[in-house]
């Protein structure tokens, strides 16, 4: 647990899960308000009384666990639970009366929300970069701070409208590496409906490309759709094309989940889904450009 951590952390990591509305519900879910001072359990707040909500539509779902009232349901937490992995990157998270507690606090709403799983939720965000450059193929520098411009695959999501990194849930029993190559194929070459011959003939140029990640993050994500039982965690890896003339070079074509999806210029100024600013500051500083 993080609770006797300064509240910078809570500011910073624990903001967009505790906005009034829950996402996906026409604003009609609200979650109670708390303050930086009361994200942490070990605070004691005896009124702390939150709504609980878990959305209908899960109910079923092959990716989704059951009601946590249902006799079958034996979940392995903290641990690989068969080919589910319910361990998290932030250590040991606590259960009460049951449920799972969210590591970096409370989040104003009780229940599964939207998330499949209670406890984490394990994504990958694959971060695919190019250098910007002009017609000429030479990078492009800011004229203010005269560093390289990165440059790195977004997608709308469908969901939000907000502008993220093409990451995506990971399969029980499949590994994070496989993840982040098929998001990357789904979301931004949507390789089922526009798949090129460029690409069908680039298939050992791909796996080689995702072969060579560099890693950028693991841990928990500033999701909204995080509740007090249930939050994303990602493992995020950059994979980027020095020349531009490999993968980023292929054409672009937004998946399912996306409706669009570009080479988005890297600037301070990004404003990303969920904690996705973070990750792409961290690939900045690995490269040293302009921010
Ligand atoms: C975020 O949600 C992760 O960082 C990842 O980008 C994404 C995965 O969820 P879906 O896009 O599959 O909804 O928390």
């Amino acid at each position: 647990m993080l609770g006797g951590r300064s509240t910078v952390l809570f500011r910073m990591l624990h903001r967009k899960c505790r906005s009034q509305f829950y996402p996906r519900t026409n604003n009609t879910v609200s979650r109670t308000f708390v303050p930086d001072e009361k994200v942490p359990w070990d605070i004691i707040w005896e009124e702390y009384n939150p709504a609980t909500f878990t959305a209908s539509h899960i109910n079923g779902q092959p990716w989704a666990d059951p009601a946590i009232t249902d006799s079958n349901f034996h979940p392995q937490w903290n641990r690989i639970d068969g080919n589910i992995n319910r361990k998290s990157h932030m250590g040991q998270y606590q259960i009460v009366d049951f449920l799972p507690l969210n590591p970096l606090g409370r989040t104003g709403l009780r229940g599964r929300g939207v998330l499949g799983r209670w406890g984490p939720n394990h994504a990958a965000d694959p971060i695919v970069t190019r250098w910007k450059r002009d017609e000429s193929h030479n990078v492009e520098f800011h004229s203010v701070t005269k560093k390289p411009i990165l440059q790195f695959i977004a997608i709308q999501r469908r969901d939000t409208g907000e502008w993220a990194i093409p990451g995506g849930m990971v399969d029980p029993g499949e590994m994070v590496t496989s993840t982040l190559k098929r998001e990357f194929m789904e979301e931004a070459l949507n390789i089922l409906e526009c798949g090129s011959d460029k690409i069908e003939k680039s298939n050992a140029l791909i796996d080689k490309f995702f072969d060579e990640g560099e890693d950028i993050y693991h841990g928990y994500v500033d999701d909204p759709r995080n509740t007090d039982n249930a939050w994303m965690e990602t493992v995020a890896m950059n994979f980027h094309d020095e020349s531009g003339t490999s993968v980023g070079a292929f054409p672009l074509c937004a998946g399912d989940d996306a409706v669009n999806v570009r080479w988005m210029d890297i600037s301070k100024e990004l404003t990303l889904y969920a904690s996705h600013n973070d990750f792409i500051a961290k690939v900045v500083a690995k490269h040293n450009s302009h921010w």
